[in-house]
């Protein structure tokens, strides 16, 4: 059994359609992020790191218990542990893998601090909101002609960089207009097919639960935000 801890952010989304995906089964235990649940000390033994996702797979490797952070890592041990969602060939395996890295190096960090200079930071920061809206622009770009030419973005099978990507980029819409959405007609037609796939439905449905159950950004006090984004009296420098 694998137990996922998580709350409703895109980097646990991909986990919850990779294990919905590959039908495995799960259990999911809900980290409040936004009151700071990831810096306690038994979460911090798990990921030190202290960021959702997390796994634990009580039959990991050799019949052991493993625990794993970093949701490409997650994502990676998943197929290998099930031989499903990357190609077997090994050129098309790190064709894809390439791919399922330009999100873990790219659209997340851009698209994260895009909506945390957009949403959470206080007013100015001029130079830094057009930078990050500038990278995220930029790279969903280079995914609209990868995807005018190969109906995924990992190449001829839907496998992880689309689970990867998928999570930021159907909120396009919203995060970045309807002007940007209308940019990227490859991305959104893509998207619209990634919705269909039963999987995923059933997967956003948990989604919405565990955002049921834990708290959301509009609810959080400012003390924990600061403690989130490292800044005020949590500020290093
Ligand atoms: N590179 C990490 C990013 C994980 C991450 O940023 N998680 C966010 C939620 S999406 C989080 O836990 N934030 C809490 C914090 O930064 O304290 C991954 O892909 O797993």
């Amino acid at each position: 059994m694998i137990t996922l801890y998580g709350m409703g952010s895109p980097n646990v989304v991909k986990i919850y359609i990779a294990l919905e995906e590959l039908g495995l089964p799960y259990t999911v235990a809900p980290v409040d992020v936004f009151t700071g649940k990831q810096f306690d000390a038994e979460f911090l033994k798990m990921n030190p790191n202290a960021k959702v996702p997390v796994i634990v797979d009580s039959d990991g490797p050799g019949g052991k218990p493993c625990t794993l952070f970093e949701s490409g890592a997650i994502l990676l041990y998943l197929a290998e542990k099930t031989g499903k969602l990357l190609p077997a060939d090994m050129a098309a395996k790190y064709e894809a893998i390439q791919w399922m890295m330009v999100q873990m190096t790219t659209v997340g960090p851009m698209f994260g601090q895009h909506v945390h200079f957009t949403r959470f930071a206080p007013a100015g920061n001029d130079y830094s909101k057009s930078r990050y809206a500038t990278q995220v622009h930029r790279v969903f770009e280079v995914i609209d002609q990868r995807l005018a030419a190969s109906p995924y973005l990992g190449g001829a099978e839907y496998g992880l960089a689309d689970i990867a990507t998928y999570p930021w980029a159907r909120n396009i819409p919203v995060l970045l207009g309807a002007d940007a959405a209308a940019k990227f007609p490859n991305v959104m037609r893509w998207v619209g097919v990634i919705n269909e796939r039963p999987a995923v439905k059933k997967a956003l449905a948990q989604v919405d639960d565990i955002r049921a159950r834990t708290t959301q950004f509009d609810k959080a006090q400012p003390q924990d935000l600061d403690k989130l984004f490292g800044r005020g009296t949590f500020a290093a420098a």
